[in-house]
């Protein structure tokens, strides 16, 4: 039975980097989720009949959300609801599975990296029929919707067993429970040499991946231990948890200290990584080694031939406006096209749909390829595993050399978490009216050769997307980038992106931070970071 209930509009509903991201309770207000839900139906147009793709990381109301997302595709014509099983599906094995049906859309539940649990971090993304993040047209379409619903449709239906695979029916539309692994595990096996992973493992290669309690460990599983015969124990922290054990799934140096201490150690295995709450990012970690996702973007651009679906080549290489300029150099070298983009997946759909990109990349550890439309972790991994098993060189001997080539591009991000909402706002706004006058002049001994604030202008559709980060450049070629993210739930996260080329054969071993010390203290002085926010150092070093 369709039912339409009379609703009021919430005024905090505007989608950030990736989808809406609240905290749990503020989900759990009276119509929080239909108002949305609705709100994206709403923006849509044509769906009738059509398919959906639904699944989520697996995190604390998951599939309360879901029941709720099925009856209300129900009663709005969806022909078919794709979901997998248990409510899980990776973001990157969303998309396919979003691609592979010829899907109208997808809606994917995750707050991806930040914390799950009843008090914690809880997300909803609309994503289009390439399989990627929805455009800004269209999240900005649903959000003006949000300011102005009145009302929501559902079907009155029992919840559906989300746990057998299989078909369901709901109302007029089909349910169909999908195995969550099955197709993307087959879709990672028509890209990679999976003879010569088999082999790498056969012959006593040791790989230590952290899952962190998140979506990927069943995907890990399936495919390093079951198709690769990785030994027993190479996925860590396998079983998706809906609180991902109290820890953040994010993989970076700070949560996934454990994984790095291991691969620093003398004996640590050969190859370290970890993914994110929902499976869409990588840390990489060679023995002895963290290489950074600038670097990594670099690196697999420029080996990514030696995978047998990509053997043909890369058409071009994009990569978000703060992410390193590491690239760049692969790109110059190749010959071919390097675009900078906006922070957040979706504004590479476009570059990849038009063929111009093949891979693309951000400094958050997050690559991807035009195999799907969202960047993907376990393909990152296995695409590092792969340029092992061919080249035969520890993954510290491939970077080393690579950084002689190529040069290495110094790179941090400091995060200052939680920051006074109105502070940050401040800071930002003052740097920004004086970005004009800033080139000339100098700042810790370094000279500014350019300040801007960053507007994106899409060369497929020729949408403009302004004010996304305020970057200033350095004579020696250094670079100091500010924004605010848009994925935080508390207050208001900065994050200073700071980043320094050097050539020298004899400087490319240098300790990060010093190599950038005065680029460091220059961001200070420029923004007032310290006074302005009363932090004396950021929460979190990348
Ligand atoms: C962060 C990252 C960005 C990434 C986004 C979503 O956004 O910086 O690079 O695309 O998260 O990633 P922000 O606005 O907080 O800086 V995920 O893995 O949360 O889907
Ligand atoms: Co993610």
């Amino acid at each position: 039975m369709n039912k339409t209930v009379s609703t009021t509009p919430y005024t905090d509903q505007k989608p950030g980097t990736s989808g809406l991201r609240k905290k749990v309770p503020h989900f759990q207000q009276p119509n929080y989720v239909e108002n949305f839900v609705q709100a994206i139906f709403d923006s849509l147009e044509g769906f009738e009949g059509e398919t959906l793709v639904v699944g989520g990381d697996g995190r604390y109301y998951n599939r309360e959300v879901i029941q709720t997302v099925l009856k209300m595709a129900a009663a709005s014509g969806f022909g078919r609801v794709l979901v997998g099983q248990g409510g899980i599906l990776s973001t990157p094995a969303a998309s396919h599975v979003i691609r592979k049906n010829g899907a109208f859309g997808g809606i994917i539940l995750s707050a991806s990296h930040n914390p799950g649990g009843p008090k914690e971090d809880f997300g909803i993304k609309y994503n289009i029929g390439n399989g990627g993040p929805a455009p800004e047209k269209i999240t900005d379409t649903i959000h003006a919707r949000t300011r102005t619903i009145t009302e929501y449709h559902i079907v009155e239906a029992d919840d559906l067993n989300l746990d057998t695979v299989g078909s369901r029916q709901l109302g007029d539309m089909t349910v169909e429970i999908i195995d969550p692994v099955a197709d993307y595990a087959e879709l990672m096996e028509s890209l990679f040499d999976f003879t010569a992973l088999r082999a790498l493992f056969a012959g006593g290669f040791r790989m230590a991946f952290d899952a962190m309690h998140a979506v990927t460990g069943p995907y890990a599983t399936e495919i390093l231990e079951n198709r690769l015969g990785a030994p027993k124990g190479t996925v860590r922290n396998g079983t998706p948890l809906p609180d991902f054990g109290g820890h953040h799934p994010d993989p970076n140096l700070v949560h996934a200290k454990a994984l790095y201490d291991e691969m620093m150690a003398e004996d640590a295995p050969d190859f370290g990584a970890a993914s994110d709450g929902d499976g869409d990012r990588n840390l990489i970690i060679g023995r002895g080694i963290f290489i950074t996702p600038s670097d990594s973007l670099a690196l697999l651009a420029a080996n990514i031939h030696h995978a047998p679906g990509y053997s043909g080549g890369i058409s071009g290489i994009a990569r978000s406006m703060p992410t390193s300029g590491a690239a760049d150099r692969v790109a110059a070298a190749l010959g071919i096209e390097l675009f900078e983009t906006p922070t957040g997946w979706k504004f590479f759909g476009n570059l990849l749909d038009a063929g111009r990109v093949t891979i693309c990349g951000e400094e958050s550890a997050g690559t991807g390829s035009n195999h799907v439309r969202e960047k993907d972790g376990l393909w990152a991994v296995l695409l590092w595993l792969n340029i092992l098993a061919v080249r035969k060189l520890p993954a510290k001997e491939i970077v080393e050399q690579h950084w002689i080539t190529y040069g290495r591009n110094y790179y941090t991000r400091h995060d200052y978490e939680a920051v006074d909402t109105a502070a940050a706002n401040d800071l930002m706004d003052d740097l920004r009216s004086r970005l004009g006058g800033l080139p000339g002049t100098s700042v810790e001994g370094l000279t500014i050769t350019s300040a801007d604030d960053f507007a994106y202008h899409d060369p497929v559709d020729g949408s403009v997307s302004e004010h996304q980060g305020l970057r200033i450049g350095f004579s020696d070629g250094s670079r100091v980038v500010f924004r605010l993210s848009g994925t935080g739930t508390s207050g208001a996260t900065l994050r200073v992106y700071l980043e320094r080329l050097v050539t020298q054969p004899s400087r490319l071993g240098l300790d990060t931070q010093q190599a950038l010390a005065d680029v460091i203290a220059a961001a200070d002085t420029l923004a007032g970071i310290r006074s302005r926010t009363g932090r004396v150092a950021p929460d979190v070093v990348t």
